[in-house]
């Protein structure tokens, strides 16, 4: 891989709009990136391997548990801050955006917004330090669209709850100290259980031979018969809003998180097209260049606008699931777009690890599925605005 030679687009200079802090925090995630990812991520992408090297880190820059209070061992920052961090992550490489978004958002947040204060003080600090890492299992191989027909079930057994079932497609699940994972009781409602490695009858094979996403663990969580205890049992929420309200943050780090692997592909795709001389000019000169390189800052620019705006609105406890969805979905292939044209302006370099594009553009693919596919957040604006829910 060659140099890391990234400068950010900032056409409308939306820095203007970020406080200090803002900055502050970006800039560090944004030398860290340069520092510890860019140098080591296509070698560990090659091999399918997530470089575990650098959780302590991403702890460091704030990426676990950025917006949950300090008194628990969060950064205690806000949506914005949040966001950038997520931002100049996936700069580097959508598997450890991923890493961070299932630590904050899909581990750290349900504990903190649904456990007790014994579950808040035993998980949380060591969480955000990373000495603990933590995945979330929702989707199962029958339902990942429709998680609300989840077949995964625990049952009361008087001092113990026992559990039973298959979740795939997990992130972090190969190493994971702890699973949150949403199953249905007895009654057939869905609740939240932190799901313990080492507790006999759970499994957590990995899922290989990805192309997208290479640098992230992907796995099953496999519960035969699980021994989970009662104090285990995520008591603040139930049903299937309680998992979506996790998505919700999730999804809001995502739409800022595409933003930096757009802002990466546009930003080679630029040096190149000035660098490389074809018929006597760099093809940066010709117009069908500079079309795709005007349209992509064009739609950054936007999607940063629109990211930006939501983290207001999420500051101020605004933002409803649907704009979410709308911003995730935007900015998510907004990115992939982006990939593929910057891909091109490279020609056969594009296809190459010398350059991060391709790697982009192959771990957008899982982006623009998970988390809610492209479609499916298409029909939630479509519900929202319609009051229709055309999901069945
Ligand atoms: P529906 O009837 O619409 O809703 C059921 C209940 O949930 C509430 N709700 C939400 N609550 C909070 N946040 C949201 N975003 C919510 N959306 C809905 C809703 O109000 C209702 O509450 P109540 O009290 O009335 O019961 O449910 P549905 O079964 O029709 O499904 C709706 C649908 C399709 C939108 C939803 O199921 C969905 O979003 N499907 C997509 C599944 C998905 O996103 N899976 C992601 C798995 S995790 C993952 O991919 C991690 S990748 C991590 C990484 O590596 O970064
Ligand atoms: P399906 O639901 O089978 O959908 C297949 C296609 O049908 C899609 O194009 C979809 O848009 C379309 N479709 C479905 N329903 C409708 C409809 N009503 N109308 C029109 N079209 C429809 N899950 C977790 O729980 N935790 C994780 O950590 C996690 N990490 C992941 C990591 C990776 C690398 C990947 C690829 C996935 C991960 N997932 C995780 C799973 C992810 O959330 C699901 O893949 C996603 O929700 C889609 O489910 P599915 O793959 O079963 O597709």
């Amino acid at each position: 891989m060659r140099p890391d030679l990234f400068e950010a687009p900032d056409y409308y200079n939306i820095d203007d709009l970020l406080s200090e802090e803002h900055k502050l925090v970006r800039d560090a995630a944004r030398q860290w990136v340069k520092r510890e990812i860019s140098p080591i991520i296509e070698d560990y992408a090659q091999r399918a391997q997530f470089p575990k090297q650098i959780i302590g880190g991403l702890a460091e820059i704030g990426a676990f548990g950025p917006y949950i209070p300090a008194a628990y061992g969060g950064a205690g920052l806000d949506q914005i801050s949040y966001g950038l961090i997520m931002q100049e992550i996936e700069r580097g490489d959508s598997g450890v955006r991923s890493t961070a978004s299932v630590q904050s958002s899909l581990v750290m947040y349900p504990i903190y917004a649904y456990g007790n204060e014994d579950q808040r003080k035993k998980y949380l600090p060591k969480l955000a330090t990373g000495e603990l890492m933590g995945c979330f299992g929702l989707t199962e191989p029958n339902h990942g669209s429709n998680p609300s027909g989840m077949e995964t079930k625990f049952k009361d057994m008087g001092d113990h709850y026992l559990l039973n079932g298959a979740k795939l497609w997990i992130s972090n699940a190969p190493f994971a100290d702890i699973a949150i994972v949403w199953a249905k009781n007895e009654a057939g409602r869905i609740h939240g259980l932190i799901v313990e490695r080492g507790m006999p009858g759970f499994s957590t094979p990995e899922t290989h031979h990805k192309w997208s996403l290479r640098a992230s663990a992907t796995g099953e969580l496999i519960f035969d018969n699980v021994k989970v205890p009662k104090e285990n049992l995520l008591e603040g929420k139930n049903g299937l809003g309680a998992p979506l309200g996790c998505l919700d943050s999730a999804r809001y780090g995502i739409a800022w998180g595409a933003i930096g692997a757009a802002m990466d592909c546009y930003d080679t795709a630029l040096r190149y097209a000035k660098e490389r001389v074809q018929f006597g000019k760099p093809i940066a000169a010709t117009q069908l260049q500079q079309k795709k390189l005007a349209e992509m800052l064009t739609e950054i620019t936007k999607a940063q606008l629109m990211a930006l705006r939501l983290g207001q609105l999420k500051n101020q406890g605004k933002a409803s699931s649907a704009q979410i969805s709308m911003a995730k979905r935007n900015n998510v292939a907004m990115a992939l777009n982006i990939a593929r044209e910057a891909r091109q302006v490279l020609g056969a370099m594009g296809i190459t690890g010398d350059y991060s594009i391709m790697r982009h553009m192959m771990n957008l693919e899982s982006v623009i599925t998970y988390e809610g596919t492209h479609d499916i957040h298409l029909l939630i604006t479509g519900a929202d605005i319609t009051g229709f829910p055309a999901f069945e």
